[in-house]
């Protein structure tokens, strides 16, 4: 049973497999006057508060609230430690509402102790194109499981969307909730398979040796592809235009105008990297590949207190083979002393991974739309957007 998700605008475990519902919003707008315009009431301990990241302070709260409480895998031994600029970077792209970043303080004593955040975003569902929340880095203190403070955030967050007239939301999550419009799963290629087993990440097969293993994940020391290079401002219009091209064969996808485009994928020094393949011959750009870096704490090992980590983000190739592109970014990855380079079976990432070594990681990631039905659950392969 799910008491606050039952009550909500999401695909049901329980409905009835009936496709002859249309596709599209399961409730229609409300006249924005009918919007509650005051914030939630709460157990009269707490607040909530918006969040202003420009502040240092502020954004240090946040910082800290999640590097101590966010994510962790299933035995707690890696938990995401987002950095400060990192954090900026996710929730302040062009056009962002400073009010969908939401904190629960403590009244008396001030202290952050839940997280919410939104930023808007233009997504194509087949050819519906609509502005929509994208809902991100929900966490709630450690001491403070098990409240139903979740539902709070979350009613709280979904009434600052409506007063900006949008009434659709996406979000993903490892765990699962009424109703997955799919399930991806995250592989990962070692960078430096000898750390990686060192903190407990993988492990070697018992007839496998430490050497071979590690000259199994060797990688090439210069990368293959004549004309790649770190993408610049002025790349943003054919960056855009190739990511456009590409993203419209997939169901589920941003549409990115170049404001955007430069916002997302400009490198942005432990945060973003994108390499553009410059035809030497036409100084045209015909392929790119990015990924985005943040790091993960470690807990329980002797030698390690952080691992590096790359997460795939857009690869384009219209004349660069895309194998030999994500071999690039690999080894620009390595050579950035990142450890580990993780992808979502999305988009056509399948078809790179045995070829390049890649290996599944547990956990899965559900993929979720707020008031939006589709007929059918989708493939990941028909996914184009990035959590
Ligand atoms: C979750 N991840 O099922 P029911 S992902 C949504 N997303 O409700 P309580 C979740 N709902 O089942 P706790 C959820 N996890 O009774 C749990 N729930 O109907 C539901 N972890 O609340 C749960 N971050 O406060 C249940 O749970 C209700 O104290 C129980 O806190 C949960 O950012 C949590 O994994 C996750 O910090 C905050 O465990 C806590 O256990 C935590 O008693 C570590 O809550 C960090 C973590 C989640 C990352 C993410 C996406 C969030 C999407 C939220 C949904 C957005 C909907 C769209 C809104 C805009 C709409 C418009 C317009
Ligand atoms: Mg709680």
């Amino acid at each position: 049973r799910h008491k606050f998700w039952e009550t909500q605008p999401v695909g049901q475990f329980n409905d009835p497999g009936d496709t002859s519902l249309p596709e599209g919003p399961i409730q229609q707008p409300t006249p924005l006057s009918e919007v509650k315009q005051e914030p939630y009431i709460l157990p009269s301990a707490y607040e909530l508060v918006t969040c202003d990241l420009d502040s240092e302070e502020v954004c240090s709260e946040v910082y800290t609230l999640l590097t101590n409480n966010y994510v962790e895998n299933d035995d707690s031994m890696f938990r995401f430690n987002y950095s400060k600029e990192f954090l900026r970077w996710a929730l302040c792209p062009p056009g962002y509402f400073r009010s969908w970043h939401i904190g629960l303080r403590v009244k008396t004593s001030k202290k952050l102790v839940a997280f919410i955040s939104g930023i808007p975003a233009k997504i194509r569902i087949r050819d519906a194109v609509m502005l929509l929340a994208e809902i991100n880095f929900l966490c709630v203190h450690k001491k403070l499981r098990s409240r139903r403070l979740t539902p709070v955030m979350i009613k709280e967050v979904s009434r600052r969307v409506r007063l900006e007239n949008i009434w659709q939301a996406a979000y993903t999550s490892g765990v699962v909730l009424p109703t997955p419009i799919t399930s991806s799963m995250y592989w990962y290629r070692s960078l430096n398979p000898k750390k990686l087993i060192d903190v407990g990440f993988s492990r070697i097969d018992a007839w496998d040796t430490m050497t071979r293993y590690i000259n199994f994940f060797k990688l090439p020391e210069q990368t293959a592809t004549p004309g790649l290079r770190k993408m610049e401002p002025r790349d943003a219009p054919d960056v855009a235009r190739l990511l456009k091209n590409y993203l419209k064969q997939f169901v589920l996808a941003p549409d990115f105008d170049e404001n955007e485009v430069e916002h997302w994928l400009l490198p942005k020094e432990d945060v973003m990297d994108t390499y553009v393949v410059e035809s030497p011959g036409s100084h045209e750009i015909t392929d790119f590949c990015s990924f985005y870096t943040f790091t993960w704490s470690i807990f329980g090992s002797q030698n390690h207190s952080i691992l590096k980590v790359a997460y795939s983000y857009y690869n384009v190739s219209t004349k660069t083979p895309l194998v030999q592109l994500m071999s690039d970014a690999l080894g620009v990855a390595k050579k950035k002393d990142l450890d580990v380079f993780m992808a979502l079976d999305i988009m056509l990432n399948g078809t790179f991974f045995s070829e390049l070594r890649f290996r599944p990681a547990d956990g899965k990631l559900n993929y979720y739309l707020y008031n939006y039905r589709l007929k059918h659950g989708l493939r990941s392969s028909e996914i184009g957007l990035l959590p």
